[in-house]
């Protein structure tokens, strides 16, 4: 996948309120304007990264990108479970993540336990996975620390147009 690593934000939303906080996995939903614009090889499936509220501490994260077949979903959605104990909820708060990895495809399940044991084998390879020192690499990249999405919105840009073959010719006094 030549967008990874695919650096992102965009407001906390509501999610389908289905309560995956009594699952003990709460995630937190982008709005449509971030669903919408991904690159058209970030397939769906369930990534890992890193990802900050605010301008908060940098957390290892696990995001599911589809549409959740064993809910049959009708709405693409993009929901991050950031591996952190908050105190309190975050809605309407930035959520700032880098996708760094790809783990596996959604799936539908015979039970929601296996739905749940799904999910928890994801956060453990996420924690594992992103230990390796190209992907701690991302935790300290200035796109947590700047204030602004320009940067990143450029590079994510140029990689596809890289990926598309296009050339770039650097033009003096730009
Ligand atoms: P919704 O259906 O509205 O997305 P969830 O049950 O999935 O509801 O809970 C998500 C909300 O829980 C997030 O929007 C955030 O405010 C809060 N939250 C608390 N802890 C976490 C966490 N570790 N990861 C993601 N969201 C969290
Ligand atoms: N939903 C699915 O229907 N199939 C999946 O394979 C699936 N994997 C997920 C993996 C992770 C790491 C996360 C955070 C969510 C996953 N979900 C999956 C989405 C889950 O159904 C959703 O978060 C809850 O329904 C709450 O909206
Ligand atoms: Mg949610």
């Amino acid at each position: 996948m030549k967008s990874l690593p695919y650096f992102c934000r965009g407001e906390v939303v509501r999610g389908f309120g289905r309560g995956s906080k009594e699952l003990g996995i709460p995630t937190a939903n982008f709005p449509d304007s971030v669903v919408d614009n991904l690159p058209a090889d970030i397939s769906t499936g369930i990534y890992y990264g890193w990802a900050c509220i605010g301008n908060g501490d940098v957390y290892k994260m696990v995001i599911s990108i589809g549409w959740n077949p064993y809910y049959k979903n009708t709405k693409k959605s993009m929901e991050t479970h950031v591996i952190h104990k908050f105190k309190e909820d975050f809605y309407g708060q930035t959520l700032s993540v880098v996708l760094v990895g790809y783990i596996r495809s959604e799936k539908s399940f015979p039970s929601l336990e296996d739905l749940i044991a799904a999910i928890n084998s994801d956060i453990e390879e996420a924690k594992v996975k992103l230990e390796l020192p190209e992907h701690i690499k991302l935790k300290e990249d200035n796109f947590f620390t700047s204030t602004t999405n320009s940067n990143k919105a450029i590079q994510n840009a140029l990689q596809e147009l890289k990926g598309n073959k296009f050339v770039l010719i650097p033009v003096l006094g730009c």
